[in-house]
């Protein structure tokens, strides 16, 4: 069982074009979408992508899919106790939300988040996605970002509020 974890696309369409060439490559038995789909640039055809998958799509909102945020924040300073109750006794938790990919454990418990396609606070350019073969496994795809700017700009999209993998420094913040 191969899982594509694609979270936090935000309207991102050249960056999900990138994430769906590689899964074409190497065909997963299921998607993941977890959350804050649409909020950006190019949100009907970053659905129309999605929907028009040929493998199982499951799907959850984000916070961005509706107002306010309701969401637990989990960053990579989350304390040992805080992390064990919510992994709950699972051995393994896929989050997102943060825009940060990072892998943590607890115990026997492992905490990992599969960073953001569209929106990465990360320090290098690319679409932030994992893969569970069942292994975990970061990814990584690079895609021509500064294209993907000028796009976002001739939609009349704030180029500001679209990062589109170009290495915003974001550090995280201590858990709420
Ligand atoms: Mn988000």
């Amino acid at each position: 069982m191969s899982v594509a974890v694609l979270n936090d696309i935000h309207g991102n369409l050249p960056a999900l074009e990138a994430v769906l060439a590689e899964l074409r490559a190497d065909p997963p038995d299921a998607v993941v979408v977890g959350g804050d789909v649409a909020a950006g640039p190019q949100p009907v055809e970053v659905l129309e992508a999605l929907r028009a998958l040929p493998w199982p799509v499951h799907w959850l909102r984000g916070n961005a899919d509706r107002a306010g945020s309701d969401e637990e924040r989990v960053t990579v300073f989350a304390p040992p106790e805080r992390l064990a109750r919510i992994l709950g006794g699972e051995r393994l938790v896929v989050g997102g939300h943060t825009h940060r990919q990072f892998d943590l454990r607890a115990g026997a418990g492992r905490f990992v988040n599969a960073g953001s396609v569209g929106r990465p606070y990360e320090h290098g350019p690319g679409a932030y996605w994992l893969r569970l073969d069942p292994e975990v496994r970061l990814m990584r795809t690079e895609y021509d970002t500064a294209a993907a700017t000028a796009t976002f700009r001739a939609l009349g999209y704030p180029a500001r509020r679209q990062h589109a993998g170009a290495g915003r420094r974001r550090r995280d913040r201590a858990p709420l």
